[in-house]
């Protein structure tokens, strides 16, 4: 048993903010991993869906390799030959005329907040000091003491103030509440269109529409924090596409690279990415060639390997194979694509027992909210991997 030697190391010297389920990885390959025992998973999480071009992609790790023999990080003192094609291709790809890109998806969002913020003084003339940001409850926007500000989940925030103010939460999916919080000061509207950590909660049909139309009638900008949802994790490039929406800003991280390596970026106009000016903003990393060579690799399979269509196709024949279960356990399966969520029932006593039973089985799954088990595989998954895990979950949900 080479996992307990792992865990031991782990617990012996690491911080103790996890819980993760006992298994080691040491390798992936597409939909696969294996631990350091020699055991087999399929990988129904996709690291939170920055994997969504599967385990290690040939083209990512050839882009990857060939990039790090070549320059790695020139900071943006100097300019780097990796970073002016990586934003052609995100304007051809999604039509969005400016691009500022960062490492972590905190940080891009972060990079958002201070974008409409410094837009709201200098383009929409409103006092300094007294923008207002709207953010919903149940968010998950990242870990940095601003971002975790409107955080309205306690453990997120407890011991961790005092706070960044000038965010203001209301509950999501409710469009009236967002008409009674807009107000002169409004800056911005920042909002996941389907709360991840929320526990893939859908929000009802139209409510993207009906908030990207109240935020043009009240000069509010429209950010959709796409960093889970985007690049053809819902079965459209982007999941504000499912209703038309073009948001202001969108906010991409996690599979911009695959996985290979950190990157996100923030998307809009020039208009409002135009109100930086040199000096306002900034990181070493950002815009680093090794980064910039791979998410145009990753962005490339993605489109080229036809993983968003994929993803639609499967996500709906999955979503209908999972309904079809005769669980007492199951409340309820929702999400868009292959961003797939199974709520059970309270009395269910939680998902994680769950996950360790199709851990057992040979699939790794992780809860969204104590009482969600998520799926989202990566998008390159077959129909006959699908049905495979099928009778797995099947297996499992239909245990007492
Ligand atoms: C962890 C959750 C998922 C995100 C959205 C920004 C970020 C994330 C919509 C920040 C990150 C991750 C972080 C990870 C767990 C995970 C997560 F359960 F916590 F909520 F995916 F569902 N916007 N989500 O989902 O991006 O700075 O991490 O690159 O362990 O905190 P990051």
């Amino acid at each position: 048993m080479e996992t307990k030697h792992y865990i031991n190391l782990e617990t012996q010297y690491g911080a103790n903010n996890y819980q993760p389920l006992d298994v080691v990885i040491t390798r992936g390959q597409g939909i696969w991993v294996e631990d350091v025992d020699g055991n087999r998973y399929l990988d129904c999480l996709s690291a939170y869906s920055a994997v969504n071009q599967g385990h290690c992609h040939p083209r990512i790790v050839e882009t990857l390799v060939e990039q790090a023999q070549k320059l790695q990080l020139t900071s943006r003192a100097f300019r780097n030959d990796q970073l002016g094609p990586f934003y052609e291709q995100i304007y051809q790809l999604t039509g969005y005329e400016m691009a500022l890109p960062m490492n972590t998806g905190a940080e891009a969002v972060e990079t958002a907040l201070k974008a409409a913020r410094k837009w709201g003084y200098t383009v929409k003339g409103m006092p300094d000091g007294k923008a207002e940001i709207i953010t919903c409850d149940g968010n998950f926007h990242g870990r940095t003491v601003t971002v975790i500000s409107f955080s309205s989940k306690d453990q997120y925030r407890d011991g961790f103030g005092p706070f960044t103010p000038g965010f203001v939460n209301i509950p999501y999916g409710d469009i009236e509440a967002l008409r009674s919080a807009i107000n002169p000061n409004t800056a911005a509207f920042l909002v996941e269109p389907i709360q991840g950590e929320g526990g893939i909660l859908v929000p009802p049909e139209g409510y993207l529409k009906a908030a990207q139309d109240l935020c043009v009638e009240n000069n509010v900008l429209l950010i959709a924090d796409e960093i889970q949802t985007g690049l053809g994790r819902t079965g459209k490039l982007f999941a504000s596409d499912h209703e038309d929406v073009k948001p202001n800003m969108v906010i991409l991280g996690k599979s911009l690279s695959g996985g290979a390596y950190p990157v996100s970026m923030v998307l809009s106009s020039k208009e409002i990415l135009g109100v930086f000016n040199p000096g306002d903003h900034g990181s070493t990393y950002g815009g680093n060639p090794l980064g910039c060579a791979v998410a145009q690799t990753a962005l490339d399979v993605l489109v080229e390997e036809k993983m968003i269509e994929n993803s639609a196709q499967l996500g709906d024949y999955f979503q209908d194979k999972l309904r079809s279960i005769p669980s007492p356990h199951v409340k309820e399966v929702r999400g868009k694509g292959l961003l797939i969520g199974v709520e059970l029932k309270p009395e269910a006593g939680g998902g994680r027992r769950f996950c360790e039973a199709l851990q057992e089985r040979g699939l790794l799954a992780k809860t969204a909210h104590a009482n969600v088990i998520r799926f989202a595989p990566p998008l390159i998954i077959s129909k006959e991997d699908l049905d495979w895990a099928f009778e797995i979950i099947k297996e499992v949900l239909l245990m007492t």
